[in-house]
């Protein structure tokens, strides 16, 4: 146990399970007689129990309902008192609240039981896993870079879970996997009219999407790998992305047998952008070697600064070098649909060869949804099929190019495309731009703010290049202190506890990090559409409320 839980246990008296209630204003009782009933007496065990099916699972969403209500309600101040009823409701306003694992532990009941609890005891299960959820989509989440509930993508979701079908094959999901084809078209032709006749999938989160990239690069260099395996290469190969790439991309150099000693990290300049002069020394540096570079990752929005590596400069040494360029867009992505935004940032991105694009990230679609894109037709089929016999037979009644599974390294395949075609059909490809260039004025809104009050906040970046705010907290006893490392360093410490003030209030979430030599510091996303510039107000009221005595 923590010194924390240790402490906080001993002041209260022992937890009891939760049984759901406190939370949401809606009745949880199914009627007496459904309650009782077990998964036998609903579909598909009992026939035709659509009576019974019905009158639970509208109880499940009416607690969904309530979930969602609570994550777009910022209270009235903590402790606000509910509408009507004069009652104080503690959650209200609240993102969290927050339990140590072990105090987690001991409030729920999480054990798997021998025989059937009835429907009443599913639905109690439902409401206590919502009650100590984190609301995820609640404006005053700034913590991740997925924030935020789009309600259509969220139906989507539940058509997706309700169909419960495979991606495999268009054999089981005709309409999801030419569904699939159109959005991707369309996501290729925003790229760039260069990736029109390319190719795309859906894949299982952006490090997969980047594996995908890497697949197929090393594929298109080196076709005989597939059969032959390492003998097939004659050297060494190595890869670059900067020093600020997602980590994912490393990744791919252990799991396909470079090592991480020959995925070279390029510096980067102090707005965390790849050095291209820097890629130029380090590519000549390993040919001289006779080690064979094949492989540049840029990244569109790196994780915590995000920043855009510069695509012109590095497309023009890839091309010189004969490299396969990719760009992990995976955060940065969605700033493609922005005309104000696009350029300088994405300029460029049609000269790669791949591009992963996250549509759960900027674009708020439901997780997962993550893609990636090629130039080149047919390379993904021909680098990854296996041609399982059980599954993608030839002789099928229907062409079988539409059975997509066979282009990746996965056998089943999660329906994501509908919460994003339904997405895309609620906003048009205009509300996405809108959505974009919403949240970038969101965040210059809080760049803003933030410059007009230098004592209590510093700026890492002056003029940060995406939605990512990076900054310090400065408590009221370093104000006058002139900053400098020593400073930093003070404040790399203040940071963690004052991010665990915010979780104990349940108030506001905000994420940090060190950063190479830098000490400890927030990182703030404005990726839900819901944000206002008052909620900006209330995250640095908060920051200040919770953190000014440190
Ligand atoms: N690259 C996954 C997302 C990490 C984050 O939310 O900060």
């Amino acid at each position: 146990m923590s010194r924390c839980a240790k402490e906080d246990s001993a002041k209260k008296p022992p937890p009891v399970k939760d049984d759901g209630k406190g939370f949401g204003n809606v009745d949880k009782e199914l009627s007496e007689a459904i309650g009782k009933l077990t998964y036998k007496d609903i579909l598909p065990l009992k026939e035709k129990g659509y009576e019974e099916t019905h009158e639970f699972l509208m109880k499940v969403i009416d607690l969904l309902f309530e979930y969602m209500k609570e994550t777009y309600d910022r209270g009235d101040g903590v402790g606000a008192k509910d509408e009507g009823k004069g009652k104080v409701n503690a959650r209200r306003g609240k993102i969290l609240e927050f339990l140590h694992p072990e105090e987690m532990s001991q409030v729920l009941d999480l054990e798997v039981p021998d025989k059937p609890k009835n429907l009443q005891q599913l639905v109690n299960d439902c409401a206590v896993t919502l009650k100590h959820s984190v609301k995820t989509g609640h404006p005053w989440f700034f913590n991740q870079l997925s924030c935020g509930l789009d309600i259509v993508s969220m139906a989507g979701e539940w058509l997706t879970a309700t169909a419960n079908t495979n991606m495999f094959t268009y054999e089981i999901a005709p309409v999801f996997i030419l569904m699939e084809n159109v959005v991707m078209k369309r996501m290729r032709e925003i790229i760039g009219s260069s990736f029109s006749n390319g190719d795309s999938i859906l894949a299982p989160g952006g490090s997969i999407s980047n594996l995908y990239a890497f697949l197929a690069a090393r594929h298109r260099m080196f076709p005989g790998y597939k059969e032959k395996g390492l003998h097939s290469i004659k050297g060494q190969l190595v890869m670059y992305t900067s020093d600020q790439c997602h980590y994912s991309v490393r990744s791919c150099a252990a799991v396909c047998g470079l090592g991480t000693d020959h995925c070279v990290e390029v510096p980067s300049d102090s707005r965390g952008r790849m050095i291209p002069s820097e890629l130029e020394r380090l590519i000549v540096e390993r040919k001289k070697r006779g080690d064979i570079p094949f492989f540049v990752n840029a990244t569109s929005g790196t994780t915590v600064l995000g920043a855009f590596d510069p695509i012109p400069e590095i497309a023009d040494i890839c091309q010189k070098y004969k490299l396969w360029l990719h760009v992990d867009a995976a955060w940065g992505g969605g700033l493609l649909f922005s005309k104000k935004y696009r350029h300088p940032r994405l300029t460029g991105i049609e000269r790669a060869d791949s591009v992963t694009w996250n549509p759960h990230k900027l674009m708020g679609t439901l997780l997962q949804c993550s893609t990636i894109h090629f130039k080149e037709d047919g390379l993904l089929i021909s680098c990854n099929q296996m041609s399982a016999e059980y599954l993608f037979m030839q002789d099928k009644l229907y062409d079988v190019q539409y059975d997509t599974g066979d282009k990746v390294i996965q056998c089943g395949r999660h329906n994501d495309i509908f919460k994003l075609w339904l997405m895309w059909r609620s906003k048009g490809t205009e509300g996405f731009e809108k959505q974009m260039d919403r949240l970038m004025e969101l965040s210059e809104y809080m760049v803003k703010r933030m410059k007009e009050s230098p004592d209590k906040f510093h700026l890492l970046l002056p003029e940060p290049e995406l939605v990512n705010v990076s900054f310090w907290y400065v408590p009221k006893r370093l104000r006058s202190m002139p900053h400098g490392p020593e400073k930093e360093k003070i404040l790399g410490k203040l940071t963690p506890v004052l991010k665990g003030r915010m979780m104990q209030a349940g108030t506001l979430m905000v994420g940090y990090q060190p950063l190479d030599e830098t000490p400890n510091f927030f990182r703030n996303i404005i990726s839900n559409p819901g944000v206002k510039e008052s909620d900006v107000d209330h995250l640095m009221a908060e920051l200040d409320r919770l953190g000014h005595d440190l």
